[in-house]
């Protein structure tokens, strides 16, 4: 099983912004831009219906809890703000899949399937296996984006998309397979010095990411809040302090 070898017959991306032409081209505006939205929604007294299961520092990990027929489909969302970085860097880390297996913890492979254009991919996560439930895999495609503020005083926003799709490449089968909706969106702050001389000091993103996961088949819903409760937050932090070290030395990416 470990000695296979992989034959990558992945055409390498095409040097072009998705294109209106492409067939997931409506589906992902559409739900990028409901992820952008989301953004500017002010609580209205939603606060409450969030439970909150971890915070440290500028980090708030919040989750909802839904089940449907005995299946948790928890939805959760983080929010960060960690200086030093941008939007454009957080982002551009989260999506680029030849980093991935530096920050990831919890998949055994990663890989890509198609590209669809410069910032669009199909790819494969194959997910560790937690006992005592069967292994998981993802197939989905992940885009990335850079939108304008909503108004003059709105920082621009930078946003990654992981949003579950089949593909004839990868027929579900020999996992169980979960299907995601999963954002990273990223504004960054300037607070410009006196000199004018912008540093990472004087820059902060504010992040906020969010994750609808179906584990797709039964998994016992106490392990599985178990391990969602420890996961997200390793990940946000492991993940965020990945982009400030492989970011610290190189020019400010804005
Ligand atoms: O967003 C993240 N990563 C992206 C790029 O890879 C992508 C992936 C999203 C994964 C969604 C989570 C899948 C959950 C699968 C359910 C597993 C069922 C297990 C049954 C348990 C009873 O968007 C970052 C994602 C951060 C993920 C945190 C939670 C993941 C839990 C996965 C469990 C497996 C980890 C086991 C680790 C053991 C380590 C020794």
């Amino acid at each position: 099983e470990e000695n296979k070898i992989a034959i990558k017959t992945t055409k390498p991306p095409p040097k072009i912004l998705l294109q209106p032409s492409n067939p997931y081209y409506d589906e992902i505006n559409e739900v990028v831009s409901r992820h952008i939205h989301r953004i500017y929604e002010k609580t209205k007294g939603g606060e409450d219906t969030w439970e909150c299961i971890a915070e440290e520092g500028e980090l708030k990990v919040y989750k909802r809890e839904i089940e449907e027929n005995g299946i948790v489909l928890d939805p959760l969302k983080a929010v960060h703000t960690v200086t030093g970085i941008t939007g454009h860097e957080v982002c551009h880390h989260f999506w680029d899949i030849k980093v991935r297996m530096d920050w990831e913890a919890t998949l055994e492979s990663s890989d890509v399937v198609e590209w669809l254009s410069e910032d669009t991919f199909i790819c494969h996560n194959v997910i560790k296996r937690v006992w005592p439930a069967s292994q998981r895999d993802a197939v989905f495609w992940t885009h990335i984006r850079h939108v304008p503020g909503e108004s003059d005083e709105e920082p621009d926003v930078w946003i990654v998309v992981n949003y579950s799709t089949d593909h004839k490449s990868v027929p579900a089968g020999k996992y169980v397979r979960v299907t995601m909706n999963v954002a990273m969106v990223c504004q960054t702050i300037i607070d410009p010095p006196a000199d004018g001389k912008i540093t990472r000091d004087n820059i902060r993103c504010k992040i906020s990411y969010t994750a609808d996961v179906n584990p797709g088949g039964w998994a016992p819903a106490s392990v599985l809040r178990a391990v969602y409760k420890r996961e997200y937050p390793r990940f946000l932090k492991r993940f965020t302090s990945y982009v400030k070290d492989a970011t610290a030395k190189r020019e400010v990416m804005f």
